[in-house]
């Protein structure tokens, strides 16, 4: 079996070809990583350090070539992956420090004399399973504090992604066994899931599901990050221009391939009308266009299959009576291009409104003040991310209270995270430890309580 990816601007544009680890490769991989692991933990906290601030130097070092790469095999804009690169590297640095910070405390015993220590120790090898749409900054917000702290890596990329994730372990340059990709698919993922002693995922919702099932039944610790249907919330007393770039950034901003994208515009009282039209206006300065221009905001999405479900979740809307108040259709070249788009008089229960479709499509939905507007948001399993604008404080903090997402950004756009915080969302979005951070250097880690009594005497 092989793995091949292909440009979404240029479908005929094969970008690599290779062969599939294998449900047993992907085992022996696992083994490898098993046998190297006490090794790197034991080179000790300068040596780890040291390694992956050499990976965040090799990506430094190679940053055109990676933000080109990206552009090709996943269609991410230019500008975009160029900011991805410069992300890829500040994540290697930051973690690069977490092998100094401390690894537990020394504590009182509850009673009587001695000392309590607590430590966190690696588990053992990570099984990362990733995704093509930040196909070098997730393998590495994951990877790296997962090695900070002695873990070694087997890395599932999505196939859409292999070529970002093959040339981004070459570059990391770790020892042989500490950093290994797998090539493949389902079954690769699989084999993974069921041979690492710790995993994390980011991808679908039901394939999340199955990993989280999966890893749990073999009582190993797993997070899942997985689809958002994420709502905007805009206030009548929104700066309404600044409101409409960001929107249109969230909606149309590669594609909407991010599960921090915004899906849903729930515009209040007398907001709707004017941020309609402003809306609009910024919808169509984003046209899809070449991923490889600098300017370019909204790129091809990533095959034909997520074109045909885009345009015909566009169709199926239409027909149930949605009005097209901009874009709605394939974009008349080669490649897979659907328009920026956004709609209106969407019926509630359209998969639109119920499910994550990953593309430059949003959902205009009045509500009549904050409260129909917070119901609105809060109503799906798929709490990752929202927005709300407003210029006034309190509006902001109340909403920020009780919109049930995990990311809350005012005056932003849903999309885009700070590397150093912790990410996630509620319900169905996220599952166990959130990433990032001290979060999820815990996350790959296990704490023990260590017990020191005075040697020596009866007791
Ligand atoms: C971002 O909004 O910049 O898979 C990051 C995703 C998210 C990352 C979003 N885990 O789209």
């Amino acid at each position: 079996m092989t793995v091949s990816s292909y440009s979404p601007a240029d479908p005929g544009d094969l970008v690599v070809r290779v062969e599939a680890a294998g449900a047993a490769g992907t085992a022996a991989a696992v083994e490898r990583a098993r046998a190297a692991q006490p090794g790197w933990r034991g080179a000790g906290a300068a040596a780890r350090s040291a390694a992956l601030t050499h990976a965040a130097e090799a990506v430094e070092a190679h940053a055109g070539e990676l933000a080109a790469l990206i552009v090709r095999e996943v269609g991410k804009p230019l500008a975009e992956a160029r900011g991805e690169v410069a992300r890829t590297a500040a994540i290697w640095r930051y973690y690069a420090q977490a092998p100094y910070a401390p690894s537990g405390a020394a504590h009182e015993p509850a009673a009587g004399e001695g000392l309590l220590l607590t430590r966190r120790r690696p588990y053992g090898v990570a099984g990362l399973i990733t995704p093509w749409n930040f196909p070098l900054a997730i393998p590495t917000w994951k990877a790296a504090p997962a090695l900070a702290v002695g873990n070694t890596v087997v890395l599932k990329p999505a196939p859409e992604g292999t070529a970002c994730a093959l040339r981004l372990a070459e570059l990391a340059g770790l020892p042989a066994g500490v950093l290994t990709v797998v090539p493949g698919g389902a079954a690769e993922g699989g084999a993974l899931v069921a041979a690492a002693d710790v995993v994390s995922f980011t991808g679908s919702t039901a394939v999340g599901q199955a990993v989280v099932a999966a890893a749990t039944g073999r009582g190993i610790p797993v997070q899942a990050e997985m689809g958002g249907l994420n709502a905007a919330v805009v206030l009548p007393d929104a700066d309404l221009g600044q409101a409409a770039a960001h929107l249109a950034a969230a909606i149309a901003g590669y594609a909407g391939q991010k599960c921090t994208a915004t899906s849903r515009v729930i515009a209040v009282g007398s907001a709707y009308e004017p941020l309609a039209e402003a809306l609009v206006k910024a919808l169509g300065a984003t046209p899809a266009g070449d991923p490889g221009d600098p300017a370019t905001v909204c790129g091809p999405v990533i095959g034909e299959a997520a074109l045909t479900r885009l345009t015909g979740a566009i169709g199926s809307a239409r027909a149930a009576g949605a009005e097209v108040l901009t874009g709605g259709a394939r974009v008349d070249r080669p490649g897979w291009f659907v328009e920026p788009t956004l709609l209106a008089g969407v019926p509630a229960e359209h998969p639109l409104l119920v499910e994550e479709f990953f593309g430059p499509v949003a959902v205009l939905l009045p509500a009549a003040y904050l409260d129909e507007a917070v119901a609105l948001a809060n109503g799906t399993r798929h709490s990752l991310a929202a927005s709300v604008h407003t210029r006034d404080l309190d509006t902001a903090l109340a909403a920020a209270d009780r919109l049930d997402a995990g990311m809350i950004r005012i005056n932003a756009p849903s999309s885009g995270v700070d590397f150093h915080l912790p990410f996630g969302g509620t319900k169905s979005a996220s599952h166990g430890a959130r990433e990032q951070g001290q979060a999820v250097l815990d996350f790959f880690t296990a704490s023990r309580t260590v017990t020191l009594l005075p040697a020596g005497t009866a007791r």
